[in-house]
């Protein structure tokens, strides 16, 4: 077989131009859209999706992964508490026991295998996308607006480059420090957004995933996220809050749901 014989470069066109709008159709109405593809967002997704929910995950830059790509100091190992190990070896991510339960891996064989478990739990990524604001309809956030993320880079001045709306029952902010989304929803109900304190592994850990939950109707915060909306110490680069707070709010945005179906068929 001659390699590339009877393709023509319109054919490669049509199949990504095709492709990619069938699925930008598709979620232009979805049941959970998680901003933000670091640990906590993607850890979200994974919970979400392989219960059969549609999930989709927006992240402004080409790649996923957010801040798990390295460790502190941009030495690539990922650090994690009990017992959030239990949910990474689940992944078959395997990680060295450093001292009594705290536990070291090499970062891109955890993102790597991270992404492989959201991609096979059916969750969609939208890359290169801006979550630019929030639909808010009849007293719930109901949705986002997205961008692509180029068009943010470009001269202010330049305003007509208008959004377009993707709706759904339940938005995850999971933006990690800047909580943008909480940022958003705050400014227009009224509520603060504190920004997060100084370093406390212990306190920042727990109080992340304390603090996981629905913190407008309809709107979630996650990760860093969490505690840059509650005001709560960071960690610095250990990453079990993260994950276990991205699976709290997979189980919040699951309970939502069942009881806005409950509500419909009511
Ligand atoms: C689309 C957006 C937008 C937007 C942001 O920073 P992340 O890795 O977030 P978390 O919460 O999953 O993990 C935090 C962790 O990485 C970290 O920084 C820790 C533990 N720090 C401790 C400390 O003491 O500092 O990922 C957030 C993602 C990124 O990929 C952003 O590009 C993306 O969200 N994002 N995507 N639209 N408006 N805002």
């Amino acid at each position: 077989m001659e390699v590339g014989k009877g393709i023509s470069e319109s054919d490669v066109s049509r199949a990504i131009i095709e492709g990619f709008t069938k699925d930008l159709m598709e979620y232009t109405r979805t049941d959970v859209v998680i901003v933000g593809s670091g640990p906590a967002g993607l850890t979200a997704a994974k919970f979400i999706a392989e219960t059969g929910v549609k999930t989709l995950i927006i992240e402004r830059n080409i790649y996923a992964g957010g801040g798990f790509w390295q460790g502190g100091y941009l030495f690539p190992k990922t650090v994690v508490e009990a017992p959030a190990q239990e949910i990474l070896l689940d992944m078959g991510i395997e990680m060295e026991e450093v001292k009594p339960d705290l536990y070291v891996a090499d970062s891109f064989k955890v993102v790597a295998k991270l992404l492989a478990a959201v991609a096979d739990s059916g969750a969609k990524l939208l890359n290169s996308t801006y979550v630019d604001d929030l639909i808010y309809k009849g007293g719930r956030i109901g949705g986002v607006l997205v961008n692509w993320f180029p068009i943010t880079q470009m001269p202010k001045f330049i305003t007509c480059m208008d959004p377009i709306a993707l709706e759904s029952k339940v938005v995850i902010d999971a933006t990690g420090h800047e909580a943008s989304m909480a940022t958003r929803a705050a400014k227009v109900l009224g509520f603060e957004i504190k920004g997060h304190g100084h370093l406390n592994v212990e306190e920042a850990e727990r109080e992340v995933v304390k603090n996981t939950k629905e913190i407008a109707p309809g709107l979630i915060t996650c990760g860093m996220a969490t505690a840059s909306v509650f005001g709560t110490p960071r960690m610095g680069p250990i990453f079990g809050g993260m994950i276990l707070s991205g699976r709290k709010a997979a189980e919040t945005a699951l309970e939502i749901l069942k009881s806005k179906a409950i509500a419909q068929e009511r």
